[in-house]
């Protein structure tokens, strides 16, 4: 069987073209037909991504997560750094034991107020490696800070099986160090917390890079993962190449570049279409090639 990984869809969010603006005014159906476009692409989650939502973000919340359950039945993942703004959501949320709570960092305020809702709602929740200094700089202080997290979620009673350790993928505009002590960390993750799960937001690795090319990063970085066992992703589910990767049918691309990070490289000349593509794109993310937005001519 191929592996598989699943699809938390990302377009329901306040920065969005579509939904930003139908989530401001209120209007439902922009953002209705939007989540019925994302779960017939396979979404298994649909994120729901409100933003700091500093002024309304308790009353916005609800209102997005009625709007959608009334159009479809596919799990939720409510997005948003509001704390009051998510406990007000997941007040509402029908399917609280298969929604996920995005996120609870390694911040002591954030968990303080969210581990009890979690925990009431039953829901899975993901653990981001973010702590009061930002991000952790490698594999250590992933590894240090995801301990921390699933020890206090643990003593709430939320177990290994519910937590969604998110390592945080970072834009490949910032080198390629970055991305292998995320990859580092999921390698890791099956002895720090047995049973637990993880997720990316795929699409922070292309972060900057012009529009056409981002969707080649994302695809070769999500195959990536999957090597070290990634159980969700974050993605644009409109790719229908990406949700197809999701999906396990793509297995002679995935073969590719495991072989690869194996140290296998067939090299270039016998490959062509998509097998060029996460070729040349697998050498950028690790860091074998200079990241340039030319990358895919050389
Ligand atoms: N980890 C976790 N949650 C996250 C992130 C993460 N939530 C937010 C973000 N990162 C993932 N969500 C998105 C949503 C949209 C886009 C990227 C990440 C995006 N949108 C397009 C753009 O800006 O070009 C299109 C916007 C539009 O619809 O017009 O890139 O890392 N746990």
């Amino acid at each position: 069987m191929s592996q598989t990984v699943l699809a938390i869809a990302e377009s329901i969010n306040i920065m969005g073209k579509r939904s930003g603006g139908a989530m401001k005014e209120r209007n439902p159906a922009p953002i209705q037909e939007m989540a019925k476009e994302e779960s017939k692409a396979g979404a298994a989650y649909l994120d729901l991504n409100i933003g700091p939502a500093r002024k309304d973000g308790t009353e916005l919340m609800p209102w997005v997560v009625q709007t959608v359950e009334a159009v479809t039945d596919t799990p939720l993942c409510l997005d948003t750094t509001n704390a009051d703004a998510m406990a007000a959501g997941f007040k509402v949320v029908k399917n609280k034991a298969n929604a996920i709570m995005n996120s609870i960092s390694a911040q002591p305020e954030r968990m303080e107020k969210l581990i009890p809702v979690a925990a009431e709602a039953g829901c899975n929740v993901i653990a981001l490696l973010w702590g009061p200094e930002g991000m952790p700089r490698d594999s250590n202080e992933r590894a240090a800070m995801a301990v921390d997290l699933m020890m206090a979620l643990a003593e709430a009673g939320i177990p290994n099986e519910k937590m969604l350790f998110d390592p945080i993928g970072t834009p490949i505009t910032l080198g390629a160090d970055q991305l292998a002590s995320g990859l580092e960390f999921l390698s890791m993750l099956e002895d720090i917390a047995p049973g637990a799960g993880s997720t990316i937001g795929l699409s922070n690795v292309s972060n900057g890079v012009a529009d056409h090319l981002r969707k080649y990063l994302d695809r070769t970085y999500l195959v990536m993962l999957m090597k070290y066992g990634l159980t969700t992703a974050i993605v644009n589910s409109y790719d229908a190449e990406l949700m197809a990767i999701c999906k396990g049918e793509r297995p002679e691309l995935v073969s590719l570049v495991h072989g690869m990070m194996d140290g296998n490289d067939p090299g270039p000349a016998g490959l062509a279409g998509s097998a060029l593509e996460h070729y040349k794109t697998y050498k950028v993310l690790s860091g074998q090639t200079i990241f340039s937005e030319s990358w895919l001519e050389l």
